[in-house]
């Protein structure tokens, strides 16, 4: 069993990458960024409640995804998880440990994928027009001005978790930069057979 932490700004790669090890590796993709938008479309309380902060590109109370990581842990997984966008910020990344040590588990890798702004508005600005010309339901978080506000919220609350866990030793780096097929590789690579 293999638990890992995907880390990196929006755009990165992370669900890309975490699709591709539920596949290869059995494992358990826990995205917080996909339970809150499941909580919006099943129309409860919460879902509205977490709505327009989304949209504004803005992070989500630590409360709230703590609480949804939780509910999703306690299902447990044979090939272990992959926490996709989460921990976002430093309370976060504590309320895992802590989760962690309850739950007997250890992190074994976290996985900081490293792509320039540039890229990352760029990425994000084409998945929305490439939706939009299939005629798909385009993100409300997937526009210029909010990945902008991501990116700040990047910067000031998710980016000290690289020190964080770099302290403790277990900080991994890919090129994001590379395509979606070698940065599978530099994955496959890191997590060993
Ligand atoms: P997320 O759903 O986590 O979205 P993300 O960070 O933008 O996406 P990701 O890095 O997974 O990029 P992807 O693979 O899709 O979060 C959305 C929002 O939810 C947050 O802003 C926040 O409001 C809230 N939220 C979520 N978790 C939270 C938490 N823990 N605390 C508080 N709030 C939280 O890739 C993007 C695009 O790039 C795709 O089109 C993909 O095809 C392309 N791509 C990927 N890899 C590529 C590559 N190597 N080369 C070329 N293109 C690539």
């Amino acid at each position: 069993m293999t638990n890992i932490i995907l880390l990196g700004p929006p755009g990165a790669g992370k669900g890309t990458q975490a699709k591709n090890l539920v596949e290869s590796r059995n494992m358990v993709q826990l995205s917080t960024g996909d339970m809150l938008r499941e909580a919006q479309a099943s129309g409860s309380e919460m879902g509205k409640k977490v709505a327009a902060i989304m949209a504004e590109g803005k992070l989500v109370t630590d409360q709230i995804v703590i609480g949804l990581i939780r509910e999703k842990m306690q299902k447990g997984s044979e090939g272990g998880f992959i926490f996709d966008g989460f921990p976002r910020t430093l309370p976060q990344a504590d309320a895992l440990e802590k989760l962690m040590l309850e739950m007997e588990l250890k992190i074994d890798s976290v996985i900081e994928m490293q792509v320039n702004d540039e890229t990352l508005v760029q990425r994000i600005v084409n998945r929305a027009e490439e939706a939009r010309a299939a005629g798909q339901p385009v993100r409300a978080d997937d526009n210029e001005e909010s990945v902008k506000i991501r990116l700040m919220e990047y910067y000031k609350k998710t980016s000290p978790l690289i020190g964080y866990y770099y302290a403790k030793g277990n900080l991994q780096r890919v090129d994001g930069l590379a395509s979606i097929d070698e940065v599978k590789t530099s994955i496959d690579w890191i997590l060993g057979k």
